[in-house]
């Protein structure tokens, strides 16, 4: 059934557990994510970036997702990830998206607060939730120093009072994780501090982002299969568990279906170059994704709290 993020991370917040948004751009990465929650009885959050929707098309990805969530007998989010474009996250909302994530956190404190609260009247008008990000998240390109890094985490009065003047219904912050498969040049390092911080002074539900673990296995098997990601480094599987025992209620895991869905292509091509009907080879890539999904539910506790 489909149901909006604020439904499935207000009860993760009471219940103490975390749900996986998943980032989708096709039918079998759809298709991974859902079953593996439906075989273990987990609520999920199906993400979708801009460049998926533009990938897919917005009427198809729309139809794909809501068609399998529909039929599916747990909690499913239809979200949009990152929003930034005002036209797009009107589509969305006409697409019968069900949540939707809007992204001013380039911008200064001010201009970022004034977008989002214009976002969520607007759906709050309609019954879509709205998650905010204040903070800005590293990036591979990113030499900077300690005191920038302090900088660009979430500053935790600032968070109060972003919440109160937006209204947003749920809250990404920024706790030294970044996007990609390539987040750490030395050790992991999460701001665990800032996080607690934060937590004892908001109330609505926090989001992780760049929450990749860089799995050593699945990197171990495409590398093995002729892959190059040689210094691929994620956030250990212990932090998340600690990110959420802190209070964060949504992990965004983008990378890590990535990285599976090319060990399992590359392995089936590689073991058996007899084949070439596409839908052994893609169907290889979904089969190991359900599977790296199905070790995120464990890991994030959401198994049967559908
Ligand atoms: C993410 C995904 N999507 O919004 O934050 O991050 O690159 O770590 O999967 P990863
Ligand atoms: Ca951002
Ligand atoms: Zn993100």
């Amino acid at each position: 059934m489909l149901v909006s993020n604020k439904e499935i991370q207000t009860a993760a917040q009471k219940g103490k557990y975390a749900v996986g948004a998943f980032n989708t751009s096709n039918i079998e990465i759809t298709q991974a994510i859902i079953e593996a929650h439906e075989e273990m009885n987990a609520p999920v959050i199906v993400a979708t970036s801009t460049s998926a929707i533009k990938y897919c098309g917005i009427e198809v990805l729309s139809s794909v997702v809501r068609t399998m969530a529909e039929k599916a007998k747990i909690p499913v989010s239809l979200h949009l990830d990152h929003g930034t474009d005002y036209d797009l996250i009107v589509g969305c909302i006409r697409n019968g998206w069900t949540s939707i994530m809007i992204d001013g956190s380039h911008a200064p404190f001010e201009e970022n607060a004034a977008l989002t609260k214009e976002i969520v009247k607007i759906c709050h008008a309609v019954g879509i939730s709205v998650e905010a990000e204040l903070g800005r998240l590293g990036g591979i390109e990113d030499n900077i120093s300690v005191d920038e890094r302090d900088a660009r985490l979430t500053d935790p009065d600032e968070a109060v009072r972003f919440v109160e003047e937006t209204n947003c219904d749920t809250l990404a912050i920024a706790i030294g994780t970044s996007h990609g498969a390539y987040k750490f040049k030395g050790e992991a390092k999460l701001a665990f501090d800032r996080l607690e911080e934060i937590r004892n002074l908001v109330n609505v539900p926090l989001v992780l982002h760049g929450a990749s673990s860089v799995i050593p296995e699945v990197l171990a098997k495409a590398n093995k299969y002729g892959a190059n990601l040689g210094a691929a480094k994620g956030v250990p599987a212990e932090d998340i568990k600690k990110a959420i025992e802190l209070g964060i209620t949504k992990v965004n895991i983008d990378t890590d279906l990535r990285l599976a869905f090319t060990a399992g292509v590359r392995e089936i091509l590689t073991e058996k170059p007899e084949v070439f009907d596409p839908r052994k080879i893609i169907g290889a890539g979904r089969s190991y994704i359900k599977e790296i999904v199905k070790s995120k539910i464990e890991l994030l506790g959401s198994a049967n709290k559908a």
